[in-house]
């Protein structure tokens, strides 16, 4: 889309896939190494299929501040042992900097930590807004095995993605279900143990 004129466009609710965009991101199972609890359950379902985790359709703009990255995520239904589908997470490289998300569609959770550890599990579902300030990283987890858990984002254009450090330390709560199937927050047990691996 022509960069500084404004746009208007159709996102459908609750699907969230936008009529159009400028960058279509997909995350896949591989895409995702030491994410989850169960590696070697990631393993074995990679063996059978590099099954899609995520779709990310966005807007792109200058990296400036002032202006605005918008778009949506479309986080599949699904499961890494006890361990629902979610996203890598990221603190924003630019750590000052905040985000807005609607949820368009489905039910699901989100975890949010400081750079000390100070950690928050939310709920997050259709309908819902979610305010991540600035400082806190954050991570979707779509915790409904039948739907998408789809919401649309809105954070400052010169904020950056830092993935390392969750990739290195995770967050210090996960989204596991339960024997029933119910979500339910638990410490990490791996927390902070990779942050000098
Ligand atoms: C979102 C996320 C998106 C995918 O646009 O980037 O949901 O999650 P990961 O980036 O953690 O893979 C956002 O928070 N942007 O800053
Ligand atoms: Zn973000």
């Amino acid at each position: 889309m022509p960069l500084d004129l404004p746009f208007c466009v159709s996102v459908s609710i609750p699907a969230g896939v936008p009529e159009r965009y400028d960058r279509h991101t997909i995350r896949r199972l591989a895409d995702m190494p030491g994410a989850y609890l169960d590696e070697a359950g990631r393993a074995a379902m990679l063996a059978r299929e590099n099954a899609v985790v995520y779709d990310v359709y966005e807007f792109l703009r200058p990296a400036r501040a002032g202006d605005l990255l918008s778009g949506v995520t479309v986080l599949h239904p699904g499961r890494v042992g006890d361990e629902f589908f979610m996203t890598k997470g990221h603190f924003h490289a630019e750590l000052e900097t905040a985000e807005v998300y609607y949820c368009l569609g489905g039910r699901g959770m989100m975890v949010l930590q400081t750079p000390e550890g100070d950690c928050r599990t939310l709920p997050f579902s259709a309908g819902q807004m979610m305010y991540v300030p600035p400082r806190w990283a954050h991570r979707s987890v779509n915790t409904d095995l039948e739907a998408d858990l789809v919401f649309l984002f809105v954070y400052p254009a010169n904020s950056g993605h830092d993935y390392q450090a969750i990739e290195g330390w995770g967050f210090a709560e996960l989204v596991l279900a339960n024997e029933g199937g119910d979500a339910v927050v638990v410490p990490n047990p791996r927390w902070n143990l990779g942050s000098d691996a």
